[in-house]
């Protein structure tokens, strides 16, 4: 029997692999044998024919591709790389590798070759939490895990939909419910989730701040926050009182689009909780005030005290399986390495652990600003970024002028693909082995279960490889992951609150290790939490009567993303169409649409085709599409959080034209 661990989503569960089945392991601590639809089927996607093998080359986009062999591809893009300034390098890199491939990456990028730019697509994803978490707390620290839960009293599901996104997790708090915890969800559709939970709050679209300023402003009005907390361990106090109290209440409740009453029968049920968790994913985190949501979402648990004790605290939820691994090695371009960021003492700490003299002390460009960045070599990495970022048309056009774009994917049918020069197979899940650090900072080992292709790579070692070419021989000199694993442990200890150190690879897949157990306070230099004072300034896309439509889009239970890996796993299309835009009973009607009718939903900046939905999920005015449309993006606008950068998806206007009735 072979251990190992799921490779969809941030939950990170367990799984068992013998006789050429696949199960949930009984032993691990997140899912005690319990697998989601996606996890159960992953054996499937490792056959699928879309399946990438032969590594491809071209000159022009012009061209068709010609079979290139491996090494033929790595000596180009190293001689490209030489001939290149470092700044104009840039690495794209993914959620989804192994904190191993991660680890090699940006030890070639930022010490080696000496660009920053090296950057993820989580900061599609997770960077307004990171932010956050990092003003509010100190670090990029989750402070509970998904188990307090069963010490709470109270959840807010905070636009996180877990019912569809972080399946096992659903399944707990299911349990949870079942022994008294009660569930209130905040979000504008009624999700899967808000369909069983003791109270729902259908928010405003953008109307967080206003809601969790509410809570903060009753908390102080009543004098219900924690006192001694707030006068020891707390900054920021009177501004945050100062701000909250010369706001009217009944702005704030408008703000959010809340009524009343709907607002009290929460707010009494706040009161009466001992133990609350706010868990929240991308309907805080994707939003041109991103990180402010973030912010105002922690306030309430600093004012009342509610962090760093069980059954409390501020759970982000990551979306993808090692998003946090990534995090944490260092694959954003904001920061080095381990939690450090690229001020002298990191810089002269990392320079000597790595044994280089190239890292440069200018944070990189980030991801959603690489396409528009002035870039010769592009990398991509397990990640689609065609598909994935915003206003793609615009997108279509800045890549085309990147003069070498090399994509490194285990399958066949991504939507960049089109646009590189050069792609290279991985190895995909299930034929490699490394860490991964799920959402709640356990981290699993992934196992091969089956053979991988002889002239198949996995991706640590097509990074060891371009280091190798680039004449780095000494210094990327590595045998399998659990090396590369072990320097990474000792990397770590240059951050005093990392503890990884103590995990043992070899036992990684039968015994998980939670590094950072032993953190119970700020993270911050005075061991202070910091309170901010921030306001909703509505800073979405407007709808306008060219686009009367607000566009939500998110995921569905069985797919994910882009569907390279699910789209064509039988089991996993039976449950919701790849296709589809939910629209409210009353626009159906006002506009003649009925179920399966063909719709082209357009934007100012694109379109797509798609089949009507009637659903009484989306409200008047709102539609919704999932990401399992691999076109979506043709819609979306490209506003940024102006601190994370993280793209605000969730929020365009957009128009609906019934092409013809079913
Ligand atoms: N099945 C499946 N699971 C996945 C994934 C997948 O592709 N498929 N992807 C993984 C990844 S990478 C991620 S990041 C997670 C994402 O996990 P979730 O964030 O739970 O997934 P979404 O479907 O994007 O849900 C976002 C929710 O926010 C709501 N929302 C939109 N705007 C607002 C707003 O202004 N305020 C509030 N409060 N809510 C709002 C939306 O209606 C939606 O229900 O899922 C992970 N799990
Ligand atoms: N409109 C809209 N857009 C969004 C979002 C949204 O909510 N709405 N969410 C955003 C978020 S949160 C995320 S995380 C992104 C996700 O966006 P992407 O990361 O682009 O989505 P995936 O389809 O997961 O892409 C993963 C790629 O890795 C490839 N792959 C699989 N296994 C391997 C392997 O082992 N090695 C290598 N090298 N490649 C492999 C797959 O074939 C696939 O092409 O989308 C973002 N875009
Ligand atoms: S919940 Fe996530 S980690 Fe668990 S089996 Fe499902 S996809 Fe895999
Ligand atoms: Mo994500």
């Amino acid at each position: 029997m072979i251990k190992s661990v799921c490779g969809y989503c941030g939950v990170g569960c367990g799984v068992e692999y013998e006789s050429d089945k696949l199960s949930g392991n009984s032993s691990h601590p997140i899912n005690k044998g319990t697998l989601c639809l996606k996890g159960a089927s992953q054996l499937s996607s490792m056959g699928l024919d879309s399946r990438f093998t032969s590594p491809l080359i071209r000159k022009s986009i012009d061209d068709e591709f010609r079979v290139s062999s491996y090494e033929e591809c790595i000596s180009t893009i190293a001689a490209k790389i030489k001939s290149t300034p470092k700044e104009r390098v840039a690495f794209y890199l993914s959620g989804q590798l192994l904190t191993e491939d991660y680890y090699i990456a940006n030890k070639l990028a930022k010490g080696f070759i000496g660009t920053n730019s090296v950057d993820t697509n989580s900061r599609t994803c997770m960077a307004s939490a990171v932010v956050g978490y990092k003003k509010s707390i100190g670090a990029d620290f989750v402070p509970l895990r998904m188990n307090d839960i069963f010490s709470a009293n109270l959840l807010i599901l905070a636009g996180a939909n877990t019912a569809e996104s972080h399946v096992i997790f659903h399944n707990k708090i299911k349990k949870a419910k079942k022994d008294g915890l009660r569930v209130v969800v905040v979000d504008p559709r009624f999700t899967e989730s808000a369909k069983s939970a003791d109270i729902y709050l259908p928010i405003k679209v953008g109307g967080d701040i206003d809601f969790f300023n509410l809570i903060s402003k009753r908390l102080i009005e009543e004098e219900l926050y924690d006192k001694e907390f707030v006068k020891n361990k707390l900054n920021g106090f009177e501004a945050l009182k100062d701000g909250l109290l010369s706001l009217k209440s009944e702005d704030m409740l408008n703000g959010c689009g809340l009524t009343n009453k709907q607002f009290e029968e929460f707010f009494s049920l706040y009161k009466e909780s001992q133990n609350i968790i706010t868990a929240w994913t991308m309907g805080i985190n994707q939003s041109s005030q991103g990180v402010d949501k973030n912010l105002s979402l922690i306030n309430t648990h600093l004012l009342s005290g509610k962090i760093f004790k069980q059954g409390n605290g501020p759970l982000s939820l990551t979306g993808q399986p090692n998003a946090m691994g990534g995090r944490e090695v260092g694959g954003l371009s904001t920061m080095l390495g381990v939690h450090l960021g690229f001020d002298e003492q990191s810089i002269e700490k990392v320079s000597k652990f790595w044994h280089t003299k190239n890292i440069d002390n200018k944070a990189g460009v980030c991801a959603t600003q690489m396409l528009e960045g002035d870039f010769d070599v592009l990398i991509i990495c397990h990640t689609d970024p065609i598909y994935h970022l915003p206003n793609r048309n615009k997108n279509e056009t800045l890549i085309k002028r990147i003069p070498l774009v090399v994509e490194i994917n285990a399958y066949d049918n991504s939507q960049t693909s089109e646009f590189a020069h050069i792609r290279i197979p991985a190895t995909p899940w299930g034929e490699k082995e490394g860490t991964q650090t799920n959402l709640d900072r356990t981290i699993t080992k992934q196992q091969k279960l089956g053979k991988t292709f002889k002239n198949i790579k996995a991706d640590w070692e097509i990074f060891m490889h371009l280091a190798q070419e680039l004449g780095y021989k000494k210094e990327f000199d590595y045998k399998n992951p659990k090396e590369i694993f072990e320097e990474y442990q000792q990397m770590s200890k240059l951050n005093s609150y990392m503890d990884m150190s103590e995990a043992s690879y070899d036992e990684l897949s039968n015994k998980p290790f939670v590094w950072g157990e032993k953190i119970k306070d700020f993270l911050t230099p005075s061991k202070k939490g910091n309170l901010f004072f921030v306001q909703n300034l509505n800073l979405s896309e407007a709808t306008t009567d060219e686009y009367p439509f607000l566009l939500l889009t998110g995921r569905t239970r069985d797919q994910w993303h882009s569907g390279t890996k699910s789209a064509n796993v039988t089991s996993l299309m039976k449950y919701k169409a790849l296709n589809f835009c939910e629209i409210s009973p009353r626009d159906a009607t006002r506009m003649s649409i009925r179920d399966g009718d063909k719709l082209i939903v357009s934007s100012i900046r694109g379109s797509l085709t798609t089949s009507a939905l009637v659903s009484s999920s989306v409200r008047e005015g709102e539609i919704f599409i999932p990401i399992s449309n691999s076109d979506v993006n043709y819609l979306t606008n490209n506003l940024l959080d102006p601190e994370s950068l993280q793209p605000d998806y969730n929020h365009s206007a957009v128009n609906i034209e019934v092409v013809y009735k079913k």
